[in-house]
């Protein structure tokens, strides 16, 4: 099975408490391998096969209490 990239846009993190609820969060994400995110920037790089979408892990941040969009 292939292995996908995706980056995402996190909206709402103060620290590194919130950074890491987002992760935690992504990588519960059915498909999903591993998830880092960066504070300072603000991006999550989710690595994922093709069973898990990019609206997963929208809903999967919000139900976190912070706003992701898809990132280039
Ligand atoms: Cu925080």
């Amino acid at each position: 099975m292939s292995t996908i990239e995706t980056k995402l846009s996190i909206q709402g993190m103060t620290c590194g408490h919130c950074a890491r609820a987002v992760k935690n969060a992504l990588e519960a994400v059915s498909g999903v391998a591993s998830a880092s995110v960066d504070l300072e920037s603000g991006i999550a790089c989710v690595t994922h096969d093709q069973s898990a979408k990019v609206p997963d892990f929208v809903e999967a941040v919000t139900e976190e209490g912070y706003g992701a969009v898809q990132s280039a």
